[in-house]
């Protein structure tokens, strides 16, 4: 035994702590890692398929409670509690599939298996890498401190600790300029940073203190939105609420004593400007977790997992296979994506492990509700090529109410009680009944 194992072996004896240098090996058929939105539902859709072990599903997901994340930005607008995106993971992971609450610290998928922090191997046959995306808080000075002091006026809905304090921040500010912010790295649901920005400037209007409130939008993008539709129409919204958009503007610094965000100018980066805030909404940068990032041989040259973004399997290792946000599929990172993909996975893995060709493929849908004020919402559907691809026989570049009560009522039912328990694909069955519907219209065809 070496000292240091010997050591940490009399300490944890006498501490009557054996338990933590145990090694345990298991074995399955389909290993998922992450209990995410993903993760869960493939577990979900596959444990119906393999339910006895060694031929079973295993979760390997560290944490002990499951966000809908979707609903953070309605957190942030005051309008739903933090515990209704909630749940313990043990009631949202599968019942058939058995959970493994650990993480994963080192892959070796030329070995089919995997290591986890307490030292336990897992072998599968078929793995699934759903493991998100981490905020990198401390890429820029000045934010966490900012963000523990209840003062500073410095908020954000992306993080579970940070979200519930978005709104009583809102209802603070009186005057100066209130500050939104989109960071230089992929994000997850892009329009969460503007959605958040509607509805605070909903609010202040509304509370009559809108004329004393400049607003800025500032954007590492080039754009405000990536599909012309829906860009136009934000744009629109934007001038006729003077909200000010800047693109290209990366938050590099934020100094909370002085209540002073410095932006870089992406396109002259070396300029750089100062501004003075009474409010500031921070959208952290994001990235893959390092322990995938670090895995050159799963990642491509961004450290996202390498995928094909048809089929959704690796590139190099075929028994690896990926969804949601850590992948190299270009689509917009957002749930309704993940609906999409875990479909055509879940097809795709059967196919494989039958010996057949993988006959589905994923098209690169995904889908934003853009909240643009209280009761008010644009229903962005679009593909790879950024095409828009609606659901419904209307025009969602425009605000409606019946697209806002899907966003607040029917997206979050579809999620616990379908999406979860594996039996929500997307929204292609209501995009059949609609088509049929539009095609027998004779005012939808005379208005093609
Ligand atoms: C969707 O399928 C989904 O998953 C549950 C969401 O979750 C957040 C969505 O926001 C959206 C828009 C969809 C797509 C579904 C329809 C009916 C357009």
């Amino acid at each position: 035994m070496s000292t240091l194992t010997g050591n940490v072996f009399m300490i944890s004896k006498m501490m009557n702590f054996t338990t933590h240098i145990r090694h345990a090996h298991h074995k399955c058929k389909i290993l998922v890692i992450g209990g995410g939105c993903g993760g869960c539902t493939m577990a979900a859709k596959l444990s119906k398929n393999f339910g006895e072990a060694p031929n079973h599903v295993i979760v390997l997901e560290p944490s002990e409670d499951h966000y809908y994340q979707p609903l953070f930005t309605l957190v942030g607008g005051g309008i739903k509690p933090l515990e209704a995106s909630r749940r313990p993971m043990k009631d949202v992971l599968p019942q058939k599939a058995q959970w493994i609450k650990d993480r994963v610290t080192f892959f070796r998928p030329n070995n089919n298996e995997v290591t986890t922090s307490r030292g336990d191997t897992i072998q599968y046959e078929v793995m699934i890498v759903a493991m998100g995306l981490e905020l990198y808080w401390d890429q820029i000075p000045g934010l966490l401190e900012g963000l523990s002091n209840p003062d500073a006026q410095i908020c954000s809905i992306y993080g579970s600790n940070t979200v519930s304090q978005v709104y009583d921040k809102i209802r603070k500010t009186n005057n100066g300029t209130a500050v939104f912010t989109f960071p230089n790295t992929p994000v997850k649901c892009p329009g969460a940073p503007q959605k958040i920005a509607y509805l605070a400037e909903d609010y202040w209007s509304r509370e009559k203190k809108r004329d004393s409130i400049d607003i800025v939008y500032n954007t590492s993008l080039p754009v405000i939105f990536g599909v012309k539709k829906y860009a136009d129409a934000l744009w629109n919204i934007c001038k006729q609420r003077n909200i000010q958009v800047n693109v290209r503007k990366n938050l590099i610094e934020i100094r909370p004593n002085h209540k002073e965000a410095v932006f870089q100018d992406l396109d002259n980066p070396d300029q750089t400007k100062t501004v003075k805030y009474s409010l500031l909404h921070v959208t952290p940068p994001m990235g893959v977790p390092e322990t995938l990032k670090t895995q050159r041989d799963l990642t491509n040259a961004a450290g996202f997992l390498d995928i094909d973004p048809k089929t959704l399997q690796h590139n190099k290792f075929k028994n690896v296979y990926g969804l949601g946000d850590c992948t190299s599929t270009p689509n917009s990172k957002t749930m309704a994506a993940i609906a999409s993909q875990s479909h055509v996975l879940y097809k795709n893995i059967l196919d494989d492990l039958a010996n057949k060709k993988m006959r589905m493929v994923y098209d690169g849908y995904a889908s934003c509700p853009l909240v643009t004020g209280y009761g008010k919402c644009i229903l962005a559907e679009f593909n790879y090529e950024l095409k828009p691809k609606e659901t419904f026989p209307v025009n969602q570049g425009r605000e409606m109410y019946f697209t806002y009560l899907l966003k607040e009522y029917f997206f979050p039912f579809l999620y616990w009680n379908f999406m979860l328990r594996g039996n929500w694909n997307g929204p292609e069955i209501f995009r059949k009944v609609f088509s049929i519907i539009k095609k027998k219209d004779p005012l939808y065809e005379a208005a093609k």
